[in-house]
């Protein structure tokens, strides 16, 4: 049966989102570090719905919407949102500090595709491997250079937030394929900012636990994705 689209309420924000999504969680982050009131609308990857299709050509998840404003793509989502409502703001005013934080972002891009490909796939690509390691090394020397607990300093910013979702999984994909593993003697300053990113408020309201992220990435691997999981 088609799953019909909930009624949206007048002036109040929704995110379309799927429980497990790293990049759904980057948007609803910034919406709970920035104490927004929201909806979230839980979608099955698997049976999208044409009104679904309708908001986001590719037909990803997240997307933003308030009335008849429609944005997609999580980056663009959470900058939106941090311009849109200036409390709590999470990107530097300095346009040189915001280029460095999104070369972190697009270096931590090959950690993501690198978990993508051993969630779905049999084997574990070397390539990916190597580009994921490769890029952890980069941003333990950002981190080295910039000191912690956060990217930007004493205060979490929106790097961090956009970094945590894929970080949040690096537990459970361990436990599952070893090579995922990130070593705290090579990476002493990420394996630090990780533990301190676990007593954000916002990250806290938004994780899952291990075992949750466990029990969804086997459904994934089986070839048959439990969106379900844990409810
Ligand atoms: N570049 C996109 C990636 C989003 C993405 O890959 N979302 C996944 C769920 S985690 C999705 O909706 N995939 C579509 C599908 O599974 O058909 C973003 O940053 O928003």
């Amino acid at each position: 049966m088609a799953f019909c689209l909930p009624a949206p309420h007048s002036g109040k924000i929704r995110v379309y989102s799927m429980r497990f999504c790293p990049y759904a969680e980057r948007t609803r982050l910034v919406l709970h570090h920035k104490n927004i009131e929201h909806e979230v609308v839980n979608i099955d990857p698997l049976q999208k719905p044409s009104w679904f299709w309708d908001r986001n050509p590719n037909g990803s998840v997240p997307i933003f919407e308030l009335d008849d404003k429609v944005i997609y793509e999580s980056l663009i989502c959470s900058d939106y949102v941090d311009e849109a409502y200036p409390n709590n703001k999470l990107t530097p005013s300095d346009p040189y500090r915001r280029a460095q934080d999104r070369i972190i972002v697009e270096l931590f891009s090959k950690v993501g595709t690198f978990f993508f490909k051993i969630a779905y796939g049999k084997e574990v690509p070397k390539e990916a491997l190597r580009d994921s390691m490769g890029s952890l090394d980069l941003i333990e020397k950002a981190l080295a250079k910039e000191g912690t607990p956060f990217f930007g300093g004493s205060a979490v910013q929106m790097v961090d937030l956009m970094l945590w979702p894929h970080a949040e999984r690096f537990d459970a994909m361990t436990q599952l394929v070893k090579e995922a593993s990130v070593p705290a003697d090579r990476y002493p300053k990420f394996t630090k900012w990780i533990k301190n990113m676990g007593t954000v408020p916002a990250v806290q309201k938004c994780r899952w636990d291990t075992p949750s992220h466990v029990l969804f990435i086997e459904t994934v691997k089986s070839g048959k994705p439990d969106y379900d999981v844990g409810l």
